[in-house]
């Protein structure tokens, strides 16, 4: 989709730190780093959110919770980390195209759910 800012950094034409790619996703940095590790996972085929998975995506997101993880301990958090993927309007989602953030780095994380 041309205009969703994450198929246009899969596509190459916004720049983004990218630390992995494959042919079913990409993970680079979170542009407002929220904590010392903040990494996006995405699916390249455009989703808008976890609302709309179905199961034909089960492989690519096989691939993509498994490339997570493995990029969080290689991104220096193999003490832990948090995975987070905001959905629609309650969940805060700003940009409508599936990711999964990934955040660590070297001290524990607030808690969840702070208000
Ligand atoms: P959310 O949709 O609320 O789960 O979060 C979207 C995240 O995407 C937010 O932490 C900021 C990040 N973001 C938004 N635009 C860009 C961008 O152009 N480049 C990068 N690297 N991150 C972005």
């Amino acid at each position: 989709m041309s205009d969703c800012i994450f198929c246009r950094i899969a596509a190459g034409e916004i720049p983004a730190k990218k630390v992995y790619e494959d042919e079913l996703v990409l993970a680079f940095h979170d542009v407002r780093p929220q904590a010392p590790v903040h990494i996006l996972v995405i699916p390249k085929q455009h989703i808008p959110s976890m609302a709309e998975l179905a199961p034909e995506h089960e492989a690519m997101m096989g691939r993509l919770m498994v490339t997570a993880g493995r990029i969080a301990v290689e991104q220096g958090c193999s003490s832990g980390f948090r995975t987070i993927v905001n959905t629609g309007r309650v969940g805060l989602q700003e940009v409508y195209h599936l990711h999964l953030h990934i955040l660590g780095g070297p001290d524990p994380l607030p808690p969840m759910l702070k208000r």
